[in-house]
C-alpha cells in the first residue's frame, strides 16, 4: 500500500486541549509533514468526555481509520508510516533510531511534566490566562462552563498535577538538568539531535519545552514576557539564552509551518 496516499485521502481527527503541549507536539508534526487533520479542541474537564468514547482519558488522541491512538508517541510512529521517506520522523539506522526514541521518551516522561508542573504553578490560578490557554477554539458551551466552574477546573488541575511551591521548584530543577542534556548533545556538533535531520526528538524536546521558551511563531501560547510573573519571565530569559533554548527557538522559527 502507499502511505502517502492514504495521507492524501485520509482527513484524521486531533483531539485536544489548546495549550497542552503534548498536543502541540503532534499537531506540529500533523502539520510538518502535511497531513490533512481537524483539531477538536475541548476545556480541561470537559475533555474527558470526548476522550472517554476512545478509551482513553489524556489528550492528544488521533483519530484514523487505521485506529485510535491515545499517546502522542504511538501518534507520531503511526503518522511516521504515512510520510515520504525523506520526511521521515524517525531514522532508519537502528542505533540512531533507539537514540531517537530514547530522548523522546526522556523528554515526554520527564521534561513535559516538569514544565507542566512549573507553568501551572504561577498561571493555573489565573482566569484570564486559563481563559486564552484553555479555551482558544473549543465549543461554546465548553467556554461557559469554564466561565461557571473556573475555580472548580482550576483547583481539580493543581490536585491532579500535585502543584505546590515545591512541586514547582524540584520541576524547574529538572527542566534544567534536561536543558544541560540537550546542550551537551548539541555541543557534539551535530545539526540536530538524532544526527543529521530532523526527528522525533528534536519536535518533542521544542513542542514540550515551548511554554518555557514562548516561541512567537506558537500557535497558541499567547503571554507576552511583559505580562509574566517576574520569577517566570526570569527563568524564560535565562533558558533561551541557553544552546538548547536558542536551538529549540530557532526549529519553531525555521521549521513551524502552521495548517
Ligand atoms: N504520555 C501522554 C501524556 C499526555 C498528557 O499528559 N496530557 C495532558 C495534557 S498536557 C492531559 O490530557 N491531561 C488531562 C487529564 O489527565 O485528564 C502523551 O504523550 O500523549
Amino acid at each position: 500500500m502507499n502511505h502517502s496516499t492514504v495521507a492524501n485521502t485520509e482527513v484524521v481527527r486531533l483531539i485536544t486541549i489548546p495549550i497542552s503541549h503534548y498536543c502541540e507536539k503532534v499537531r506540529w508534526a500533523l502539520d510538518l509533514l502535511k497531513i490533512p487533520y481537524i483539531e477538536e479542541r475541548h476545556v480541561p474537564a470537559f475533555h474527558r468526555l470526548a476522550t472517554r468514547k476512545y478509551e482513553g482519558s489524556t489528550v492528544p488522541i488521533l483519530v484514523s481509520n487505521a485506529g485510535n491512538f491515545t499517546d502522542s508517541t504511538d501518534i507520531l510512529h503511526y503518522l511516521d508510516t504515512l510520510s515520504s521517506e525523506s520526511q521521515r520522523l524517525y531514522p532508519e539506522e537502528p542505533e540512531l533510531r533507539r537514540e531517537v526514541e530514547a530522548l523522546e521518551e526522556l523528554f515526554d516522561a520527564k521534561l513535559g511534566v516538569d514544565i507542566r508542573t512549573w507553568g501551572y504553578f504561577y498561571r493555573s490560578n489565573n482566569r484570564k490566562t486559563m481563559r486564552r490557554a484553555w479555551c482558544k477554539e473549543t465549543p461554546l458551551f465548553e467556554q461557559v462552563g469554564f466561565e461557571i466552574a473556573f475555580p472548580f477546573i482550576s483547583a481539580k488541575v493543581r490536585q491532579l498535577y500535585s502543584i505546590t511551591a515545591e512541586s514547582a521548584a524540584r520541576s524547574l530543577q529538572g527542566i534544567r538538568e534536561i536543558f544541560e542534556t540537550v546542550n551537551q548533545k548539541l555541543a557534539d556538533d551535530r545539526p540536530y539531535l538524532g544526527g543529521d535531520k530532523l526527528s522525533a526528538a528534536d519536535l518533542t524536546f521544542a513542542a514540550l519545552a515551548a511554554p518555557i521558551l514562548q516561541p512567537p511563531e506558537h500557535p497558541v501560547l499567547v503571554s507576552k514576557i511583559e505580562e509574566l510573573p517576574i520569577e517566570m519571565a526570569t527563568v524564560i530569559k535565562e533558558l533561551r539564552a541557553t544552546a538548547a533554548g536558542v536551538y529549540a527557538l530557532r526549529l519553531y522559527r525555521e521549521q513551524r509551518q502552521v495548517k
